[in-house]
């Protein structure tokens, strides 16, 4: 029984100290003090063990036991504080290394050039007024003087919901909206999302943004527009820029124009930029037909108007150099962290 006892207690001390993981010093701890284990086997065996003999042998065990517990408990401190380290040195920062900078959101190129127009329009008086995308006939065609057999009432233009509810295609529903509400002077813009049965490429998209402006007033005329449109190209694009109005038709006004600035790339000598031309058109403008003031309940010999409609991607584009639009409706991380 001595010699059984001393043969488990030097083995169990060897395979303690040999034993470099918590889970193979898990294993001797079973082997040996478990249940089933060799030296609880010893224990059970004591009822055979000669009466006289008992105390003397209960206590050897005993005294293995508590040996063999104490290697056990000393090898899991020592491989929990090895671990612990190994961790540690895993985990050092180094803190002279550049620190990572957390991804930001960015203004959209569209955002930063619709504050900018309103910016230079509310300076000049004027307020900003947004109005439903979803419109009736009524406000998008009729009421600014667009007939029903007009090409842009075509359903290959036109996104229509019903034959007389459809999204609108300009944002001139709102300005006609203020109109009906009789209340004058005006002076306001309306940016919002259009929408035109287009097919996408570089410069169109079935939906994109305008910003168009209306000012009514006793005594206004085609100067006050001129004034106005070229303050906001220079504003807009700086004080050198020249402006230049070319004589054009749009329905809902009469007489018509679109505005040209001097190229902000070349200063007017012609470039690749303007096309060798020297200008680059930028909006569309007029004196408000007197036959939309009036549906809408303006009296048309007491009071004038003028309005504007400008794109706002194609603002964006030209200003940020951007050479093809669908980069504004990707929202690609990389290309908006540039703005
Ligand atoms: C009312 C009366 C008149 C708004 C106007 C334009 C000229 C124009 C285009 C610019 C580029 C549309 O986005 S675009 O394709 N717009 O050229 N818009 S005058 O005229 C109005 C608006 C409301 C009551």
């Amino acid at each position: 029984m001595k010699d059984k006892l001393k043969e488990i207690r030097e083995r169990a001390l060897k395979e303690i100290e040999e034993s470099g993981t918590a889970e193979k010093l898990n294993e001797v701890r079973v082997a040996v003090l478990g249940k089933k284990g060799e030296l609880t086997a010893v224990l059970k065996g004591m009822k055979d063990v000669d009466a006289s003999e008992r105390p003397k042998v209960g206590a050897m065990v005993n005294e293995a036991r508590e040996e063999i517990e104490n290697a056990l408990n000393e090898a899991k401190n020592k491989i929990e504080s090895k671990v612990r380290e190994m961790k540690m040195a895993k985990e050092t920062i180094d803190v002279t290394l550049p620190a990572i900078r957390p991804l930001t959101g960015h203004r959209h190129p569209n955002q930063i050039a619709l504050d900018e127009i309103e910016r230079i329009f509310i300076g000049l008086g004027y307020e900003v007024v947004e109005g439903p995308e979803i419109e009736k006939d009524y406000y998008n065609f009729e009421a600014l003087n667009i007939p029903a057999d007009h090409p842009a009432k075509d359903e290959q233009d036109t996104f229509y919901i019903t034959g007389d509810i459809l999204l609108r295609t300009q944002t001139s529903g709102t300005q006609v909206h203020e109109m009906e509400k009789g209340k004058l002077p005006i002076r306001m813009i309306s940016p919002g999302r259009v929408f035109r049965s287009d097919e996408v490429d570089a410069t169109h998209s079935p939906s994109f943004h305008q910003v168009e402006g209306l000012l009514i007033d006793e005594k206004v005329s085609f100067s006050d527009l001129k004034g106005t449109l070229q303050e906001f190209a220079k504003e807009l694009f700086g004080e050198e820029t020249r402006v230049k109005f070319r004589p054009h038709h749009f329905p809902f006004t009469e007489p018509s124009a679109e505005m040209d600035v001097s190229c902000f790339k070349c200063g007017g000598e012609g470039c690749r930029f303007c096309k060798g031309s020297g200008w680059i058109e930028i909006l569309g403008c007029g004196m408000v037909h007197p036959h939309v003031l009036e549906m809408s309940g303006v009296d048309h010999l007491k009071y004038k108007g003028f309005a504007f409609g400008v794109g706002l991607e194609r603002i964006a584009l030209l200003k940020y150099e951007i050479d093809d639009m669908r980069l504004l409706y990707e929202n690609d991380s990389r290309f908006l962290q540039q703005f």
